[in-house]
């Protein structure tokens, strides 16, 4: 008897899942997959083949995007979009240079790369379940005869976590047309290594144009404790945050800890320290919780026992429903920021970037998620994302939909994430469903 799973089956996707879950496997449950290292390079061999091995058409776009396609559609009975389903793309994005020749594709998906030390669901979980989504449609088509509208594909979007190259949600950004690509390619990690360089480092410097995307749907952990508490099995995100990043520069001057005298001491690590707690207790100016802050990001130069530090370079992240609210907060910092410096006679540079508006997701998209939801007799409801997303770039490309299964605890980024495989299963069965319909159209 054949003991083996079938190709689409639950048991083929928890397999599947838990042996992608050992590639840059850390000590304590974790992974470390950063953009376009061999880790990465690992999962994207083994979603290269598994993807082959199961049908689809495999392409490799400029950026690094990974689109494993299923052409449902014959090339002669392809439907011109009139455009009746997809809502107006976002005039500010650019057409991305997808390619037209065949029916539009239903793009799901979401990214294999993770934070260092990171969880081992955050963005491997929806490109998983996408791959056994889209199996699973296939074969319901097959099943039913009916025609689908549109063809389907699977992505895996390079660089959402931005922790080696910022800055992050770059591939779906770059495909989205919200990035140019050759900045995108000349962006340099710590070490200097370049994007492009990096690419072509794991042989994933691709040429392909990338398929033609006409809706796009992403299931992903929840990464926060709202599902969880209300033991509800699905999310369907509404709106994202306004987010922006503060790059910071702390320009003091080197000496030595022994020989310099404190009135000579022009110290960046003691003033960079007070930025940090600046930028922490900014959010007591606002309503509980209605302002995130941190500073993630923290690099001492030249980080010797014995030397006066020279320059401290942070990243200091602020999210809020409200943008207003990080509008202010953002001001707040730099007058702080200034009056840091003033007192301790050094320059203190900070830079805005990475700013993303608050963006609705279309109406359309969240009740397709919930009537999905309601014939499988699960339960749901509607959240706004804190966490950025790829569907949070493509949502100015195309109608966008992006689900949510329950974190345990709600921790994310760090080795303890964890989500059970009865949460998993369900959403890939939601992800199915909602695929579904949208490739009928
Ligand atoms: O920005 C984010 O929240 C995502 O994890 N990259
Ligand atoms: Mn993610
Ligand atoms: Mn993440
Ligand atoms: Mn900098």
């Amino acid at each position: 008897m054949n003991h083996q799973a079938a190709p689409s089956s639950d048991a083929a996707f928890l397999s599947a899942f838990h042996h992608v879950a050992t590639i840059g496997a850390t000590d304590n449950n974790g992974v470390d997959r950063q953009a376009l290292t061999p880790e990465d390079k690992q999962t994207r061999d083994w979603m290269r083949a598994w993807a082959e091995s199961h049908g689809f058409e495999v392409r490799v776009d400029a950026i690094g995007n990974m689109f494993a396609c299923l052409q449902l559609i014959p090339d002669e009975s392809s439907t011109s979009t009139d455009g009746a389903h997809a809502e107006a793309a976002d005039p500010a994005a650019p057409v991305s240079s997808a390619d037209t020749s065949a029916a539009p594709y239903v793009l799901i998906g979401s990214h294999l790369d993770s934070q260092p030390l990171g969880g081992r669901f955050d963005g491997a979980y929806g490109v998983i379940a996408a791959l056994f989504a889209a199996l699973r449609v296939k074969e319901e088509l097959a099943e039913s005869g009916l025609q689908p509208t549109f063809n389907l594909a699977v992505v895996n979007w390079f660089n959402e976590e931005g922790g080696r190259f910022a800055p992050s949600i770059m591939g779906s950004s770059v495909y989205a047309g919200l990035f140019d690509l050759e900045e995108m390619l000349a962006v340099t990690d710590l070490e200097g290594t370049s994007v492009s360089e990096a690419l072509n480092a794991i042989g994933y410097a691709g040429s392909d144009t990338p398929p033609e995307a006409i809706t796009y749907a992403e299931i992903h952990i929840e990464q926060g404790r709202i599902l969880e508490r209300e033991a509800t099995d699905i999310g369907v995100v509404e709106a994202s945050w306004y987010t922006q990043k503060l790059d910071i520069d702390v320009l003091g001057e080197q000496s030595h800890t022994g020989a310099t005298a404190m009135a000579d001491r022009h110290d960046a690590l003691v003033a960079a320290s007070k930025v940090v707690l600046a930028v922490a207790e900014v959010v007591d100016d606002f309503e509980d919780e209605a302002l995130v802050s941190s500073v993630g990001q923290h690099v001492v130069e030249p980080n010797s026992p014995i030397v006066v530090p020279r320059r401290v370079h942070m990243v200091a992240d602020l999210r809020s429903s409200d943008p207003a609210i990080v509008q202010a907060a953002r001001d707040s910092l730099r007058a702080q920021i200034a009056e840091i410096a003033r007192a301790h006679d050094i320059t203190i540079n900070a830079r805005d970037f990475d700013i993303r508006d608050k963006r609705h997701f279309p109406t359309e998209g969240v009740e397709l998620a919930e009537k999905a939801v309601a014939n499988e007799g699960l339960s749901i409801r509607r959240l706004e994302t804190m966490a950025g997303h790829d569907s949070v770039a493509m949502n100015h490309r195309v109608p966008a939909v992006m689900m949510f299964v329950p974190s345990v605890d709600g921790v994310s980024h760090c080795e303890r994430e964890f989500t059970t495989d009865e949460d998993m299963l369900r959403g890939v069965r939601v992800l199915t469903s909602v695929a579904g319909e949208l490739v009928r159209g």
